[in-house]
């Protein structure tokens, strides 16, 4: 099992609805175990690091302003490779408009990068993402529901 981040970002930690199905399913550990869960207001640095990769996309000024605006929950899990991949798979598709039926952001999600909820890629992305933000926010306790 190894560590990976993940963020309630607006659109679903202050629409009660989207966030008690997205709970739901994470609560369920299926496959995985919710390690912490804290509200947490990230500066805008801590997201242009986070999202150092997508620097000069235009979207980016605004996904910085939408992810730092408000406290968000964010959350450490600690998964296996294959469960990693296969909560990445429910989760769906980035954009809106492209996730697939039943996914957690076709039905939570708004439009466009309104998508509900972060979840690391993979291993390596979730290893360095809780390195970084754990040292802004303590990742060790669930204090949320
Ligand atoms: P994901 O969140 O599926 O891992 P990503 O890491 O490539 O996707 O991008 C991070 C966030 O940036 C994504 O959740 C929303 C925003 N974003 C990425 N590509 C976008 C696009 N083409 N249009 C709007 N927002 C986008
Ligand atoms: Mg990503």
């Amino acid at each position: 099992m190894a560590d990976a981040l993940l963020i309630f970002k607006p659109d679903s930690a202050y629409r009660l609805a989207a966030r008690a199905g997205i709970w739901g399913w994470l609560a369920s550990e299926r496959d995985w175990n919710v390690e912490s869960l804290e509200w947490f207001q990230p500066p805008a640095s801590l997201i242009e690091s986070h999202y150092d990769f997508l620097q000069g996309r235009p979207f980016f000024p605004w996904l910085v302003d939408f992810m730092s605006a408000l406290p968000v929950v964010v959350g450490r899990i600690t998964a296996s490779e294959e469960s990693l991949k296969q909560m990445r798979y429910e989760l769906g598709e980035t954009q809106i408009a492209k996730s697939r039926p039943g996914s957690l952001r076709e039905r939570y999600g708004i439009h466009g990068g309104l998508n509900c909820l972060h979840l690391s890629d993979a291993l390596e992305t979730g290893a360095a993402e809780v390195k970084r933000w754990s040292d802004f926010v303590q990742l060790d306790q669930v204090r949320f529901a």
